[in-house]
């Protein structure tokens, strides 16, 4: 079938993605740093929609206003030309050697100070390209030795930070929400807010909890063992997905950012139909850049680049595809009949019911019979996992 990504389908790259050189701790670069307007064009070209970066990508850290924006010029011109837009924005603060120990959080309250100017400068930038998320991956605020980092003092510091970032885009008007983007380690031995569920506990501690959500990367859940298609049903759940890293990764290990679909194909399967069809029973959904976050594999050449950003487009639509497939087949529906998948939606109380109802209820306890409820049936949930693999290898 004819899969060509449109702009419709709202993929956006990070200028770090594409234009990753190929360093890694063990070796340097493999491939010539790329400019700006040749992204941009072939992104456009690829079909994709959005470009994000980091301030860091588009102007070298250090640079004079001068160099910034001619930079900042260069971005716009290309955009006004190709038609893509900027739809996030964020600061890096992980990279100079100043940040060793953090930004909001560093222990060093001179750093602390410098992080937030840098993150106010490039709110402005975001705000003036009009990028309405801002996402805050704080790769180094955390620690390799327990005893070097006062934890319960270091997110009062994220606190502090989040909540001076929010006062400022709401005195500035700015149309900007934050999302803030957990990884368990790398490059810290223990990164602060290391799961979706620390960071969504921790966001309804600030004093602006409606301006703050989260950005997820597939690979960073994963490298902490979780289910991300889970974790993103909660993060939808509570209003919270306000943005996506799509990549892949194969289990618990150094973060891969392989191209979407290249790691754990049974997940990225089930996010897909979570993020297009709102998963088994339909719900919140999730209408915002679908963002790769990935790094080309060193051993690529610039084309090789190319190719493994049109994979990343190719593979979200194929699973698309697939889950629609999936979704549509009369046999898939009668076994999430059969495994009383939609039942779920039933509230288990009866309207208006307390716990007098439930008390009263003989059925419920007195005469159900929990030993025989079953009696040799099952749920059948096998049959449709299997269902599920028959889609998505092509079988059906
Ligand atoms: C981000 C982000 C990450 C990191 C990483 C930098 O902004 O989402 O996961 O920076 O890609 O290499
Ligand atoms: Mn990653
Ligand atoms: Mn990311
Ligand atoms: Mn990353």
């Amino acid at each position: 079938m004819a899969i060509e990504p449109t702009p419709a389908d709202k993929f956006s790259f990070g200028l770090w993605t594409v234009g990753y050189n190929g360093t890694d701790p063990f070796g340097g670069p493999t491939r010539a740093p790329l400019d700006v307007t040749h992204v941009v064009e072939k992104l456009a070209e690829l079909g994709a929609y959005g470009l994000t970066f980091h301030d860091d990508d588009l102007f070298a850290f250090g640079s004079d206003d001068a160099t910034r924006e001619a930079q900042i010029v260069k971005l716009r011109d290309a955009l006004a030309a190709t038609g893509l837009v900027v739809p996030m924005v964020t600061t890096n603060l992980f990279s100079a050697p100043v940040f060793k120990d953090g930004g909001f959080t560093s222990n060093d309250r001179a750093v602390r100070r410098f992080a937030l100017r840098k993150v106010l400068r490039n709110i402005d930038l975001a705000a003036e390209l009009g990028a309405t998320t801002f996402v805050m991956w704080g790769g180094r605020e955390g620690a390799e030795y327990d005893s070097a980092k006062d934890i319960r003092q270091a997110l009062e510091r994220y606190r502090e930070a989040v909540n001076l970032l929010g006062d400022y885009v709401v005195d500035k008007g700015y149309d900007i929400r934050f999302a803030i983007e957990p990884k368990p380690n790398e490059p810290r031995g223990d990164i602060l807010l290391p799961t979706a569920g620390h960071a969504l506990a921790f966001i309804e501690t600030l004093e602006r909890p409606e301006l703050v959500g989260i950005n997820p990367e597939v690979g960073h859940e994963q490298m902490a063992g979780l289910n991300f298609a889970a974790g993103i049903a909660q993060a939808l759940y509570q209003g919270k997905l306000f943005h996506i890293d799509l990549n892949g990764q194969r289990g618990i290990k150094y973060d891969q950012d392989l191209v979407f679909g290249h790691g754990d194909l049974y997940n990225a399967f089930a996010l897909v139909d979570l993020l297009e069809n709102g998963g088994p029973q339909g719900g919140p959904t999730y209408d915002g850049p679908r963002h790769f976050d990935y790094k080309p594999s060193r051993t690529e050449s610039e084309d090789g680049v190319w190719a493994s950003a049109a994979a990343n487009m190719r593979n979200y639509l194929l699973l698309k595809e697939r889950a629609a497939a999936f979704r549509a087949d009369p046999e898939v529906q009668e076994a999430l009949e059969a495994a009383r998948v939609n039942e779920l939606a039933q509230p288990t109380l009866g309207e208006g019911e307390g716990y007098e109802g439930i008390l009263a209820d003989r059925s419920a306890f007195e005469d159900f019979d929990a030993d025989a409820y079953f009696d040799g049936n099952g749920f059948g949930f096998v049959r449709l996992q299997q269902l599920a693999t028959e889609h998505l290898l092509g079988a059906r």
